[in-house]
């Protein structure tokens, strides 16, 4: 069983942080619709969603991605690199606190969650503007123990590791090569985006399905050729506030040993 944790769209998303993108008017009715349509696909997928309400005063909140890394035994809590984001991080712990033991990242260490790809029982971690070798070495300490080896990966041009790569498929990542060498991901299979639509190496795996934005129908027509079930979500608002289809969500596995 899986659950989906969400939370819904700040009144203030217009105020978001933004790396590398112009600032553009978000239609804050528009982006609710979308985000609400994205749990509902969710749901249709099998996970359990529990929507938290909006943090209004948090512009970032709905990208709950970044404030924790969810393994099979415990929560990591980040403390993420964007100074306006880290009260996100207080307000996930008692949720995630209800599924699993809580480990926290310590200042002045930094993380977000979007930087962490884990394949199996391998961490990727991005060296990006918003993760910190001290926050890294954190989770380390954390994970390393539990089993889970940690390879920190460069990452250039984009906000986080999983603006560059994400998994698609068992065993089979999608890359922005321009992002990332998709050299360093072991034994994975690659599949690259088309050239036309760098952002479209993010895209959400649950069980055998991807949760994939509608934006991207050309790299699309690669995941489908390679056998991939892509279900398409619209979520055109949130990305003009540098979002994507897995940093809206935190999925837990539930009901098994961990
Ligand atoms: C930020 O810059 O933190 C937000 N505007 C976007 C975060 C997106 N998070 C993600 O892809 N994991």
């Amino acid at each position: 069983m899986r659950v989906a944790i969400t939370r819904g769209v700040s009144a203030r998303i217009g105020a978001c942080e933004l790396t590398h993108l112009e600032r553009q008017v978000i239609d804050i009715e528009r982006a609710r619709a979308q985000h609400h349509a994205y749990e509902e696909a969710l749901e249709q997928l099998g996970c359990r969603v529990e929507s938290l309400p909006a943090l209004d005063d948090l512009p970032d909140s709905v990208f709950v991605e970044d404030v924790a890394v969810v393994l099979d035994e415990i929560a990591v809590v980040t403390r993420p690199g964007a100074p306006s984001r880290r009260p996100e991080a207080a307000a996930i712990a008692p949720v995630l606190a209800a599924h699993r033991s809580i480990m926290l990242i310590q200042a002045p260490g930094t993380l977000d969650g979007g930087d962490v790809l884990r394949l199996g029982r391998q961490l990727f971690v991005g060296l990006s503007g918003r993760s910190s070798s001290s926050g890294i070495g954190q989770l380390r300490d954390i994970a390393g123990p539990r089993g889970y080896t940690i390879t920190p990966v460069p990452v250039r041009g984009c906000l986080h590791l999983k603006s560059a790569v994400t998994e698609v498929a068992p065993g089979v990542v999608l890359v922005n090569p321009e992002w990332v060498d998709p050299g360093v991901f072991g034994d994975a299979a690659v599949i690259e985006v088309d050239p036309r639509e760098p952002g479209a190496a993010n895209g959400l795996l649950i069980g055998s399905r991807l949760v994939y934005p509608a934006s991207f129908p050309k790299t699309r027509r690669r995941l489908e050729n390679a056998g991939i079930g892509v279900v398409s979500v619209d979520v055109s608002e949130l990305q003009k506030a540098e979002g994507a289809v897995t940093c809206c969500s935190l999925i837990l596995s539930v009901g098994q040993p961990h």
